[in-house]
């Protein structure tokens, strides 16, 4: 069975609502990151990064919450979550995989520890200066969804839209929300719909943005 290490809401979020969306038996383990969990050495044997999520597959540790995602979704072809790999839609899968990982995560990185980049002193200002860029970000993904949505691969759903979402979770309290863009808004509103997301809000204990 997947061991998932996890905090509630973080980027684990998108392992552990794709483990329940895919009916994957999984345990559990709340890594209290508050408290600095996540950089104990026990914790740094599974993930060096001293980051969560970890997912823990016949017994060997695993990182990284995309490639995490991938690897679940290619697990259950049956569940189409992910296009096969010869589907034409696998390279727009990967790329916008790959561009959340890259290009939309990293951001956030930015606006929650903006200390790490830019020192304590300048966190304000680094703050100020990525708030625009997720604030494209989200502009950019709107455009695509509204000429080529509903979802990020027209109309077949894939694990893609579930990163989106839960990146989208983490800008609701941003002056500027990402459901503020009408195709973002509407697509949260359909994944927030499975039952997946009732389930996952139950385990991790959530309640904003429900
Ligand atoms: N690239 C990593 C980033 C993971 C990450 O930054 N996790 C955050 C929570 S969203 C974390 O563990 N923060 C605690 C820390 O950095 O000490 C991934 O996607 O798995």
């Amino acid at each position: 069975m997947d061991q998932l290490y996890y905090a509630p809401g973080a980027a684990s979020m998108l392992v552990h609502w794709l483990l329940l969306e895919l009916e994957l038996p999984h345990e559990l383990h709340l890594v209290d990151t508050a408290a600095g969990a996540q950089k104990r050495p026990e914790y740094l044997a599974l993930n060096p990064n001293g980051v969560v999520p970890t997912l823990v597959v016949d017994g060997r540790p695993l990182f990284e919450a995309a490639a995490l995602a991938m690897t679940l979704a290619d697990r259950k072809p049956q569940a189409r979550l992910a296009p096969g790999f010869h589907d034409p839609l696998r390279a727009q899968y990967v790329q916008w995989m790959f561009h959340l990982a890259n290009a939309v995560q990293p951001l956030f990185r930015l606006w929650w520890y903006p200390h790490e980049a830019a020192g304590e002193a300048n966190s304000e200002l680094a703050r100020e200066h990525v708030r625009p860029r997720i604030e494209a970000a989200w502009a950019r993904l709107d455009t695509h969804l509204a000429g080529h949505g509903p979802h990020l691969l027209g109309d077949a759903l894939s694990a893609a839209d579930f990163y989106l979402v839960m990146l989208m979770r983490w800008s609701r309290n941003m002056p500027m929300p990402a459901t503020q863009w009408p195709h973002l808004a509407a697509l949260a509103g359909r994944l927030k719909a499975r039952a997946s997301f009732r389930a996952l809000y139950a385990a991790e204990g959530l309640t904003e943005w429900a």
